[in-house]
């Protein structure tokens, strides 16, 4: 058995695997000689050729235990045939949506639309590197999708002010969302992802009710369907107020932590497995300090089952030798 199924599976406390939201990315420099020649960050997304070849760029370099393919969570609405780009030092611009156009498209347009995804992933399933690794595929949970369909933008200045005001339209995205997130996870499965990450990175926007209506219950379902295929599933409901809430609610086989969690209060509130929670801001230090704070969660999660990964994704202006040490603290643990 690969060693994050071991520990998400069989709760082994023994070992403690790693690999690193973002790991294929800016920070390495033979990515970005790709993305240089390539600055169509979709299209890239769709040559199976170049997006497993990125895939596999950090696992020829660290001995990592997992491999997460390149795509992009937007890579769901532009299947649904929104309109997604990325500008350079401003981040992904989306189409206003259209209800009507969206709800017309069936599944055969939507996996023939992004089928260069799931290629991908089966060439680096079937890739000698990734024996006895995971290939971990992935999707944007249902609220984090909604706020990029509808805000058109990051969120991260603010949500729209009217965000709420169409509770139809929300009602009706999110009842498509759920349909294709299940045929997006299903293809992947398909294709030699074994284990799902559900990345909500906006999670921490809401709380009250909200909580029940755009997290809690459409994360659920989700949660419900990749259990049923088989495959273990790993939520990262990021700053969300309450993990325990959540954990107890949706039921994920393993909850990956943000920065601002307290790793010794979560070990108390939480009996699943746990993965990640080291701030990335911390690889941006020196040697000495990244030792400590890395030594700081391996102790703290030393009889529990633990993956190791990152608060958040990797930064762009990582040292990729501060990675090699942080993988290397990690092994010799
Ligand atoms: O080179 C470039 O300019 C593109 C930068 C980039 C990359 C490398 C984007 C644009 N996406 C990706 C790849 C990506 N995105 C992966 C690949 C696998 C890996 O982890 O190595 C994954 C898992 C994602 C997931 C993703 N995309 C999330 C969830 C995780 C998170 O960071 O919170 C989100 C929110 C996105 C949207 C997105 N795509 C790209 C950017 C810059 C953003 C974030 C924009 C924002 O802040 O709102």
């Amino acid at each position: 058995m690969t060693p994050l199924h071991q520990v998400i599976k069989n709760k082994n406390t023994k070992i403690k695997p790693i690999w690193i939201m973002r790991q294929a990315g800016r920070y390495l420099p033979e990515f970005r000689e790709i993305r240089k020649l390539n600055p169509d960050f979709i299209k890239l997304c769709l040559n199976e050729d170049l997006s497993s070849e990125i895939t596999l760029q950090p696992l020829k370099r660290f001995d990592l235990d997992a491999a997460i393919i390149f795509s992009d969570i937007l890579m769901l609405p532009y299947g649904l045939n929104q309109k997604v780009e990325f500008k350079k030092n401003f981040g992904p611009i989306l189409g206003q949506i259209n209800i009507n156009e969206i709800s017309k498209i069936s599944e055969t347009d939507f996996v023939e639309k992004i089928f260069p995804v799931y290629k991908a992933l089966d060439k680096v399933s079937n890739n000698q590197i990734t024996s006895n690794k995971n290939t971990i595929g992935f999707v944007g949970a249902p609220w984090t999708l909604l706020v990029y369909m509808i805000n058109q933008q990051s969120p991260k200045k603010d949500l729209k002010h009217d965000f709420f005001e169409d509770k139809n339209l929300i009602k009706k995205i999110l009842s498509i969302l759920e349909k294709f997130l299940m045929i997006h996870i299903k293809n992947q499965v398909k294709n030699g992802a074994n284990v799902i990450q559900i990345f909500d990175s906006w999670a921490g926007l809401l709380q009250g009710k909200d909580l029940e209506n755009y997290i809690y219950f459409p994360t659920l379902n989700l949660v419900n369907y990749v259990k049923s295929l088989n495959v273990p599933v790993i939520c990262f409901p990021r700053e969300i107020k309450n993990y325990k809430k959540f954990c107890e609610v949706v039921k994920p086989d393993a909850v990956s932590i943000d920065y601002n969690v307290d790793p010794k209060q979560i070990l108390k509130d939480i009996q699943i497995p746990i993965q990640g929670g080291l701030d990335p801001k911390v690889l941006l230090s020196d040697k000495e300090n990244l030792k400590k704070e890395t030594i700081k969660y391996l102790d703290i999660f030393k009889d529990h089952p633990y993956i190791f990964n990152l608060g958040h994704g990797v930064l762009p202006e990582t040292d990729p030798n501060m990675m090699d040490h942080l993988v290397k603290i990690v092994k010799d643990y």
